[in-house]
């Protein structure tokens, strides 16, 4: 079996955080894992539809996908988290609802390949003005200074950081 857990990515819009998520849920789940991802499509538009990208929604978005995250991992279950949550003073709370179990991951792509990525063209819009506080435009990114893990999508291909990141889980929640 395996212990409950929080997997808290964080990194800016574009780094690859849901897809890496969503990925490794399908991959933990054939290794009998029982895991979840919360991410903005489960969760901003339900239990957080009244937030928007201020900080101080942003800070509330990320305690209630902390308090989430922390029962998840009383059910037993490995949460994936997959906000950018920019705020230290966000994560931090985060990590203390959740406890021993919660794992920050860094999921590393700097600003300029987020940018020329730009899947959804938000970047462009945000440089354009057209959306306002956009994270690493015109809002700001803090990086984790001491997470458990780095992805860094940048320079690694996505089956070699999924294959980090499997493995990471084999070893911290495999009981
Ligand atoms: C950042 C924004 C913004 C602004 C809309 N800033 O790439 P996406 O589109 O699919 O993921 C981003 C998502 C970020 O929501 P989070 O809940 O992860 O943010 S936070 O943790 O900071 O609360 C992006 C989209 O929403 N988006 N406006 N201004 N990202």
């Amino acid at each position: 079996g395996h212990k409950g857990g929080v997997l808290w990515f964080t990194g800016l819009s574009g780094a690859g955080k849901s897809t890496l998520a969503v990925a490794l849920e399908k991959l933990l789940f054939e290794k009998g894992y029982n895991s979840y991802v919360l991410d903005g499509d489960n969760v901003r538009h339900g239990l957080n539809a009244n937030l928007g990208f201020s900080p101080e929604d942003r800070a509330e978005n990320i305690r209630r996908v902390g308090e989430t995250a922390a029962l998840f991992q009383r059910a037993g279950m490995l949460a994936i988290t997959s906000f950018i949550s920019p705020y230290r003073s966000d994560r931090d709370r985060a990590r203390a609802a959740a406890g021993d179990g919660f794992h920050e991951i860094y999921v590393k792509a700097d600003v300029e390949t987020c940018k020329q990525r730009d899947p959804k063209g938000l970047y462009k819009k945000a440089i354009a003005g057209e959306i306002k506080e956009f994270t690493g435009i015109s809002a700001p990114y803090e990086e984790p200074d001491s997470p458990n893990l780095v992805i860094d999508t940048a320079e690694t291909p996505l089956e070699e950081c999924l294959e980090t990141l499997v493995n990471y889980v084999e070893r911290n929640f495999r009981v």
